[in-house]
């Protein structure tokens, strides 16, 4: 077993030597954003609309990435060889930085850049086999108006509150409704459900996170099948009624769900529709992994944008 290599401070250090102060304004206020990212066979998936996002996340909170989105994606691949890793999981953190007790930002004026790069632990295999179990949980999700869900911060814990319901139900994940009670997505996972071969989803002004698998499977649809797609808001009552509910999610990528509030979703078996969905993502996921040159950097433009 290789040594992990984390990336803090502008140094790979071991797990043991990756250590944060307490005055870090993200330990004390959960103040920073960050993106969970996939590598396969040496590739990262999708990594321009991770950095894309990265950046917008950090501008809304006026956060100054101190690093360009070309050394991002240099010290990630550079990561991805110390840690000796070509399947992988990547955590990329900016935290507003070290500053004082207080939460005014203006008293970190250095942003802290980490790269956690790990194998990673999916859901179960059995879910994928036979479909995932979840419940609709209470807590409602993040009104935009009090913080806008399409920013990935590392404040988590509204998702954690909805998390914590889904364990006492003994279920791996819960499914969020907005303050007016439409679908919204689920704790780390955006939701689909499939009716008489037409997929929907909730649009963005749901209030959701703009998932990056989301795009990857609504582009699959428009692309690679006969489905019709659509992004409109719908109740809980249209889960329980659907043909098929899947979730999508970088670590999840797509999972079929087969029983929502004990309640069982079409026939209560991984549906056709889910199935051919997963194989077009694999195959996204291959061909992608295989084309030789990563996108140009550059034509993201630089990140430090501050928005004032
Ligand atoms: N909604 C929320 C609230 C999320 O946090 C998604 C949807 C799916 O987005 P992507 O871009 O991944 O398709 C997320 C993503 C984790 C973990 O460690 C969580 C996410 C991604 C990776 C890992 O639980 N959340």
């Amino acid at each position: 077993m290789t040594e992990m290599k984390i990336f803090i401070d502008g140094k790979w250090v071991s797990r043991k030597s990756a250590k944060i102060s307490v005055f870090d304004h993200g330990v004390l206020y959960g103040d920073g954003v960050f993106e969970g990212i996939r590598a396969y066979g040496g590739r990262v998936f999708r990594l321009n609309a991770h950095l894309s996002r990265l950046q917008r996340s950090a501008a809304l909170t006026s956060l100054v990435i101190p690093l360009t989105a070309a050394k991002l994606e240099k010290l990630i691949y550079e990561g991805l060889k110390r840690n000796r890793l070509q399947d992988a999981y990547i955590r990329l953190l900016v935290t507003r930085g070290e500053g004082d007790l207080g939460l005014d930002p203006r008293c970190c004026p250095k942003p802290n850049v980490i790269i956690i790069i790990d194998k990673l632990a999916l859901f179960p295999e059995k879910c994928y086999r036979e479909g995932l179990q979840a419940v609709i949980a209470q807590t409602r999700r993040t009104n935009p108006d009090a913080l806008d869900p399409t920013i990935k911060s590392m404040n988590y814990l509204n998702n954690i509150l909805a998390k914590i319901e889904a364990n006492r139900q003994g279920v791996p994940e819960a499914i969020m409704l907005n303050a007016k009670g439409y679908v919204c997505e689920c704790t780390g996972d955006n939701v689909f459900y499939v009716k008489d071969r037409v997929v929907v989803t909730p649009p963005v002004s749901a209030g959701i996170l703009e998932g990056i698998t989301r795009a990857a499977v609504i582009e699959i649809i428009r692309k690679k099948t006969s489905f019709a797609i659509k992004e409109s808001l719908f109740t809980p009552q249209e889960l329980f009624s659907a043909d098929e509910v899947f979730f999508t999610g970088t670590a999840a990528e797509i999972i079929p769900v087969t029983l929502i509030n004990k309640r069982p979703i079409g026939t209560g078996a991984p549906g056709a529709v889910t199935q051919e969905l997963v194989g077009h993502f694999k195959q996204l996921i291959k061909s992608e992994a295989s084309s030789t040159q990563p996108a140009s950097p550059q034509r993201r433009g630089s990140i430090g944008l501050r928005l004032s």
